[in-house]
Order: C-alpha cells, then structure tokens, then sequence
C-alpha cells in the first residue's frame, strides 16, 4: 500500500501541472482539474490496469472522461505514466499538440474518447462496457470479464439528460464492470450548482439501480476503499460521489484562499495568484513542470506491479486462446478493425419493397454472418425493421449478454453513444435504427462518431413527408440536407466525415449496406423509406452505386434532360421518362445515393455523368438544397419547401407534386 503521504503530493503535482498548463496555455480550465486530481491519482497509481507497452491491449481497463475541459488534470496524469512529454504538456491547445483543447480519442496514448460536449463521454463508457460484456460472453476470453470501465463524470455531464438514459441503461443492463466517480464540487461555470439543481443524486442513481457510495472525494484514502467497494459490487453499476474542492489549493494574489470559486472553472489563476498558488502545493512557480522524485518513484512502482499482472491475465488469454484457437482468431479479426466477411449473394431481396425492409433483409444475413456485430433501436425495432437482425438473436440482458440486440428504449441520444462507445471499446460493429425525423436527437453524437472516425451505422427509416398520416411532427423535410453537410464536412484525415446514403430501391440498399459495412473509418448514415418502392429498370448495374451517383438503366445516349434523385424519388423520375419520351424526349434518370461519394469521383466521371450544359431536373422529398449543387445553373429541383401534412401518402404525393405528371410538366418547362 502506498503512504498517503505520497498519494497527496502526486496529486499535488498534477494540480501544479494541470494550473501551470493553464497559465501558460493562458487559457484553459485549472478549478476542476485541481479538485478532481486526488481520484485520478489513485485510480492510476493503484487501479488501473493496462500494459504501458501495449497500450491498445484488448483487455485494458478503460478510463472515460466526460468533462473534456478537465483535460489537464487528464494530460497531466498522462505525463505521470509517461504517455506525455513536459514539453508537450507546455503545449496545451496549440497548433498541431497532441495536447488539444479537449482531449481527442488517442487510446495509444491513453486518451479513450474525445470529450467537451458534457453528458456523452460518460455515455460512450455505458457504451464500452456493453461491448466488454459482449465480447466475454461471445468470445469466453477471461479477460474481458476482469475489464473494468472507469468513468469521471461531473456536475455538467451529471445535469445534462442524457445522464438519465445512460444511468437507465447501466442499471437495466446490470453493468458491474462500471466503476463511475461523480466529481461533486457544487460549482460550475456560471453559478454554484444549488442555484440549478436541488436532486438527491444519490437516491436518483439508487432508484436507477446503481450501488452508491458518497466520500471525501480528495480524501485518498477514502477513494481506495470506495473503488474496492466498487469494484466488488455485483450485477450493479456502481457510483461513487466525491465531494472535491474547486481550485483545491489554490490562493489569490493577497495568499487567501481561492478555492470553491467560479472565476477558477474557466481561467488562469492568473500572476501572483498563480505563483501563490504553485508555492503553496509545494512547487517552484519558476520552474513549475517538474515531476517530483517520490512521484516518479511512485510511478515506477506501479509500473513494476502492472508487468506482474498483465503477465499474468495475458498469460490466461493465452491459455484460453490455445483451447479455443477458431475464437481467438476470430477475435483478432475483430479487434482489426477491417471490414467482415460478408456473402451478399446471400441477400434475396424482394421486387417492390420498401427500402426498410430491404435492410431487414439485409440485416438478417448480417446478424447471421456478422458474429461481431450489435445492432440497437430506440424502441421500434418492427418500425425501422431492425428486428431482421432481433430475429436471429436475442436482446442482451442483465446477466446474460450471449444475445446481439441492444433494446435501448426510446432514447434516441443514449443508443447513439452508448453505440459509439462499443465502437470505442473495439472488438464489435454497432448498427443503430430509429425514425429519420428523430436523427434530430442524435446528430451530436453522429458528430462525435463523425469527429472520433468511428464506423457506427446510423439507420434511418420513414425518410419522407410520405409517413403520411402521422402528420409535420413525423416527416422529415429538412434532415436530409442537415445531415448531407457531414458529408461536405472532412475529418482530419481529410475524408468525408460521415457516408450519407439514400438507396433508390431494395437492391441499392443492399449495394448501401455494403458500402455502409465496407466503410470502416467514418460514421454512415441509411436513410431508408416506409412505403414500398418500384424497383429501377431491368438491368441497372447496382455495383455503380458506390460511386455515389450512377446512370440509371434505360436512359437515353445523349439526353435533351438528365433527371435526377435519391432514394424513392429516383422511381418517380422514370415514372415520368414514359411521359416525356411520348414526346420525344431523350432522357438520362441518375441515382445518387450520395453526393458526398460522388463529389469523391474523378472529374471525367463526375462529367460523364452530370455534363455541364445538359438541362438537369432534381426530384427530391427534402429541401432542394439536397441537389442544387448537382444541377446547377442548367434546371431546377423541385423539392419540399415547408412542413409536411397529415394524409396519406397517395395523396400527399399528389398534392405536393411527386408524381410522373408532375415530372413531366416541370421538365417540359424546363426545355
Ligand atoms: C453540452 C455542453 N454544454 C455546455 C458546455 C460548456 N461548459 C463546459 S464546462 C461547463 C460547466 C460544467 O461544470 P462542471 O461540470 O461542474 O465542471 P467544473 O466547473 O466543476 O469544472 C460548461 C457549461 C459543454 N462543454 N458541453
Ligand atoms: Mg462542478
């Protein structure tokens, strides 16, 4: 056991660290770091198990962090173990740094999720440990049952509501491999927290069914007993509640005492006070990024005892692995992070329908073919026709995780994280459905997933006004436009942030889905139709679809007019060639399932198929922004230009003009 005496001092350099970032970087937020030092000081120094020489070893325990603007308390605790330089920690929120603003997922230096939006880095860590549960159950590697999921949460993220579905989830599902510590400081940014809540956390975390434990939370020795209590708890999720002192240690430039203070949430301590301050935890002001002797030894310590017990659970992976060799190799599969094996010729699609049931088709085969691969709803697995894939499993439970189906009840935000944090854990594929209208309660975690390059599917049913009866609140007009920016929108390595994908018919949704299985460094997004849809032209080659836009079979050698679409407008397109072709006209229908992946063509194909000065007519359910960039100045796109209504869909597509006859009178007025 290490003395306390030590613990306190290496919590102490971490404050000193974390404020001199701040004070360097001059900008930044020191109060949070330094009262939630003393936690992070004991879980690494004491807890946390992971191998410093493999870094992305699959059976580590995960630490999640959801305040992202603690990053110095994290970065800082990170330069203990080595995984960071002192210079680097000098660099904080500077051009080019691995020390950014708020962390960005970087596992091998021991950073498991990007985190700043508050509320979602504790949900992907619900999210991890799902997958950990998962892949024990489905794998019987040992080690995944010892992985724990530790979470730091704080006053904001505990505020925010997605706090609720991911507490209703971990309690549910009986997530024990969670470990969560409640960083309680009664402050915040703008106000102290009596001013904005008065809950009893404790008793709301208990009714959710997670085992509390309330400390000192800069107590060390307080923190070791409660995360052995923690982590013997069973069939439960448990949280510990810390109570910390803001800017602990902390004084102002006369040498009063400058804790439990708003003004430290969100910047420098600023000169004397600074100075005051590092003096006081016992550093040099002048020469502040230091690592203190006893600290190091500390550390080094630790580091002896992780080669002991890694060897040791490795060893029992390798025992495991030798009895079980098909497992193990499917597992490295896994973890690879290439995209599965999939038959697609094993997918029989039915002429005529639906593109939603299209992807149950394909997700039937997927869910057979796909060991590996999670698939969620938001409560309407038979609406968004995700139950292809609950029908060849089962849903996961408290206590038995041999099934594949996450029922995440209706929380739409909750799913997508916990989603994206199976994605973060590795090992798994998590595909998630509800109603397009309802993306609007994720799209923050799409641009997480987006950010982070996660290869989450996001699938969206009922895609258009034609909901029909269900009336505006259920039709989607504008989302599709809202979520094409994520493919204008690059990620760092210079790709789309996000493959967006509105198949024209059941056999282009199953071109979709492979595109969706095959992308394995971004997010992609289905966006799939209720009602039925007539299939495209005998002899369409569906294999052009990965282009993002392709020449629908039939179409005419030099076209007076090129029509095109995405998703079922595409059929309402060649409904309307008949028309125009009884006058003579030439006519060239285009899919484009994604602009996106079209804009990423060669440009001779992007002209071959969309040649400037041919007259171009756009169809689309949603905003018209969806293909203006497409046509031009060479047409018009007629499109949605406010709210749907309740009727049904025949009817709709009459009255708001989606029809051949339409088609038709529109192009005619267009040549
Ligand atoms: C979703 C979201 N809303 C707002 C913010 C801006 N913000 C960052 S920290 C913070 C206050 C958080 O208070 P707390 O979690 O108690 O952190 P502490 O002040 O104790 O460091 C706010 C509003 C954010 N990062 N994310
Ligand atoms: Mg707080």
């Amino acid at each position: 056991m290490n003395d306390i005496k030590v613990l306190n001092h290496a919590a102490d350099n971490i404050r000193i660290l974390a404020a001199s970032m701040v004070e360097k970087a001059k900008s930044g937020h020191p109060g949070g770091a330094m009262g939630g030092a003393d936690f992070i000081n004991v879980l690494y120094s004491e807890y946390l198990q992971y191998d410093p020489a493999d870094p992305t070893w699959v059976g580590r325990d995960r630490f999640f962090l959801d305040p992202g603007h603690m990053a110095p308390m994290l970065y800082s605790q990170l330069a203990l173990i080595g995984k960071f330089s002192l210079e680097e920690l000098q660099q904080l929120r500077q051009w080019g740094s691995p020390t950014p603003g708020h962390p960005e997922a970087d596992p091998k230096r021991g950073i498991e999720n990007t985190s700043g939006p508050l509320g979602q880095g504790h949900t992907f860590g619900i999210g991890a440990a799902i997958a950990a549960k998962f892949l024990a159950a489905h794998t019987g590697n040992p080690t995944f049952e010892k992985e724990t999921i530790y979470i730091y949460i704080s006053d904001g993220g505990v505020q925010e509501e997605i706090s609720q579905g991911a507490a209703r989830i971990a309690g549910t599902l009986g997530l024990d491999n969670v470990v969560m510590f409640y960083d309680s400081n009664d402050i915040q940014l703008s106000t102290e927290t009596e001013e904005v809540m008065n809950e009893d956390t404790a008793a709301k975390y208990r009714a959710l069914g997670w085992e509390v434990f309330e400390i000192n939370g800069n107590d060390a020795a307080q923190i070791r007993t409660a995360i052995e209590k923690a982590k013997a708890v069973k069939g439960k999720p448990a949280l510990i509640i810390g109570k910390t002192v803001m800017g602990k240690g902390a004084l102002k430039e006369d040498g009063s005492s400058y804790e439990r203070n708003c003004k430290t949430h969100g910047a420098p301590l600023g000169g004397d006070a600074y100075k005051k301050t590092i003096a006081n935890l016992g550093g040099d002001p002048e020469n502040a990024f230091v690592i203190f002797d006893d600290v190091k030894e500390l550390y080094a310590r630790r580091a002896e005892e992780l080669k002991k017990i890694v060897a040791e659970r490795k060893a029992e992976e390798a025992a495991w692995a030798e009895k079980n060799p098909e497992c193990a190799a499917a597992q490295a599969e896994w973890f690879s992070g290439k995209a599965p094996k999939v038959d697609w010729t094993k997918v029989q699609q039915k002429s005529g329908d639906a593109t939603r049931n299209a992807s149950a088709a394909v997700l039937s085969q997927l869910a057979e073919q796909v060991p590996n691969m999670i698939c969620a709803s938001a409560d309407l697995s038979n609406s968004d026709k995700t139950d292809g894939f609950l029908k060849k499993t089962h849903a996961l439970k408290a206590g038995d995780f041999s099934g594949a189906f996450f029922q995440a009840g209706v929380a739409e935000l909750t799913m997508a994280c916990c989603c994206i944090g199976m994605a973060l854990h590795g090992g798994v594929i998590p595909a998630c459905g509800t109603f397009f209208v309802f993306s609007d309660y994720m799209k923050p975690a799409v641009r997480m997933a987006a950010l982070m390059e996660l290869p989450v599917k996001f699938i969206w049913t009922h895609d258009a006004f034609r909901v029909g009866e269900d009336g505006p609140t259920h039709e989607p007009v504008e989302q599709e436009a809202q979520i094409r920016l994520m493919e204008k929108l690059k990620n760092h390595h210079g790709k789309n942030s996000t493959l967006v994908l509105r198949p024209a018919d059941a056999q282009e949704t199953t071109e979709a889905w492979r595109l969706a299985m095959e992308n394995t460094d971004s997010p992609t997004a289905l966006i799939l139709s209720r009602q039925n849809i007539a299939d495209l032209p005998a002899g369409n080659n569906y294999a052009e679809a990965a282009k993002g836009a392709y020449i629908v079979a039939g179409s005419d050698e030099q076209p007076d007019v090129i029509l095109l679409a995405s998703g079922s407008e595409v059929s309402t397109l060649v409904a309307g060639t008949e028309l125009l072709r009884k006058d003579g006209v030439k006519v060239r229908v285009v899919s484009v399932p994604s602009e996106g992946l079209f804009r990423s063509q060669p440009k001779e194909y992007q002209q071959a198929i969309l040649p400037a000065g041919v007259k171009k007519f756009g169809l689309t359910a949603g905003l018209p922004v969806n293909l203006e960039g497409l046509v031009g100045a060479d047409g018009c796109v007629w499109g949605l230009q406010s709210f749907g209504f309740s009727a049904p869909y025949k009817v709709l597509d009459e009255k708001l003009g989606f029809t051949a006859e339409n088609v038709y009178k529109q192009v005619k007025a267009l040549l």
